[in-house]
């Protein structure tokens, strides 16, 4: 069969997940069980419409095409395993959604016990039912993530038997960089601008610090302007203070206590970039933009890096990656909000081509 196969380079074609892939720069040794689902080697896909608008070239990192829909999937690989070297039989998260799916999923394929906490009535459907699929102990709470967060370091901090895999476990961190080394591997280039949705932040944290790492070894010799984005009613970085009650339609960044703050605002000056608020209304134009003119479906929170785009002036002629951060079909309520849902016509070939008007 391989002989045959009229596919080149048949290795390579073998993924075996982020941690494997990267381990150079992963802190595993020989005796980490490496937990995996095959994430990473997400699309870098050209978007024409954006880069003819904006007078560059733009390109779109669809962290959809993880194994559980998100990017999460690249933190909780090295996080989970790293539970399992350590011993650990159960793992505990606070979530607005796609942290408690990747956890569940996991914490599954490892045979540990997964417990969520998740933000009653403010958590898209999709990731609800993952998270229950995959066989987690779902708690929703009657309060916001910043306050499920609060509960969950505590039980990290008071058990030697559980832990935490939010992204304030530096093994996420480590795992999530590996975007940006897929990113510089596929390109060729280093980004000139990096857009990306910043909620708890880490993942713009985790971007910065893998740019940094190929360029201090010597593999890439540029670095990105980081360019992150909150959504208006939840834009504690963009304000300088605590949003007690974060309100946006984009309930993956309805953040209102960022856990990895200083690190983004790090990333941001470090890099020449900026941290800049983008409205609900904007978020959901962008997302509906995505679908429609570049025919990327994405969740409405990974929206908010294209609709930072929209809203910024990038130099003519240079190479801009936005991160989508998550699949269009987790949220499948705001997509139906957005659209007129068609009326059921008769099952006959005359009302159908009459409806097509043929
Ligand atoms: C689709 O799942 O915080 O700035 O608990 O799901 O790294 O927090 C999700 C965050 C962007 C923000 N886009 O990333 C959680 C959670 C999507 C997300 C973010 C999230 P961070």
């Amino acid at each position: 069969m391989a002989e045959n196969s009229g596919r080149p380079d048949r290795e390579r074609m073998v993924w075996r997940g982020v941690v494997e892939e990267y381990r150079r720069f992963m802190p595993v040794n020989d005796k980490t069980p490496i937990v995996t689902l095959g994430e990473g080697r997400t699309p870098l896909i050209y978007a024409p419409v954006l880069s003819s608008i904006k007078s560059a070239k733009v390109y779109l990192k669809y962290e959809g095409g993880n194994p559980t829909g998100s990017f999460k999937d690249r933190g909780m690989t090295l996080a989970i395993s790293k539970a399992a070297e350590e011993g650990s039989q159960t793992v505990v998260c606070a979530s607005t959604g796609n942290t408690s799916a990747s956890a569940a999923a996991y914490a599954s394929k490892a045979g540990m016990t997964c417990a969520v906490l998740i933000p009653e009535g403010y958590i898209a459907l999709g990731k609800l039912a993952q998270a229950l699929i995959y066989g987690a102990k779902v708690m929703q709470i009657k309060g916001n993530f910043d306050q499920a967060l609060e509960i969950v370091r505590e039980l990290g901090e008071n058990s030697e038997k559980v832990t935490v895999v939010n992204s304030i476990n530096p093994y996420r961190i480590e795992g999530q960089k590996t975007g940006a080394f897929e990113i510089i591997d596929t390109l060729g280039v280093v980004p000139d601008y990096h857009f990306i949705p910043v909620g708890n932040a880490g993942n713009i944290t985790a971007y910065w610090k893998g740019y940094q790492e190929y360029y201090k070894e010597g593999i890439s010799s540029s670095l990105p302007k980081m360019m992150g984005f909150q959504a208006a009613g939840a834009a504690p970085i963009v304000l300088g203070h605590v949003v007690e009650r974060p309100e946006t339609v984009a309930t993956a960044i309805r953040i209102g206590n960022p856990a990895s703050w200083d690190n983004a605002v790090r990333a941001r000056d470090e890099s020449g970039g900026v941290i800049r608020a983008v409205e609900d209304s904007e978020i959901l134009e962008a997302y509906r933009f995505l679908a429609t003119k570049e025919s990327v479906f994405c969740e409405p929170a990974s929206a908010a890096s294209v609709a930072g785009l929209m809203k910024t002036e990038v130099k003519p002629g240079s190479v801009v990656v936005c991160v989508l951060t998550g699949h269009g079909l987790k949220d499948p309520d705001v997509a139906i909000s957005q659209i007129s849902v068609p009326e059921a016509v008769d099952a006959t070939y005359e009302a159908i081509s009459k409806e097509l008007g043929i």
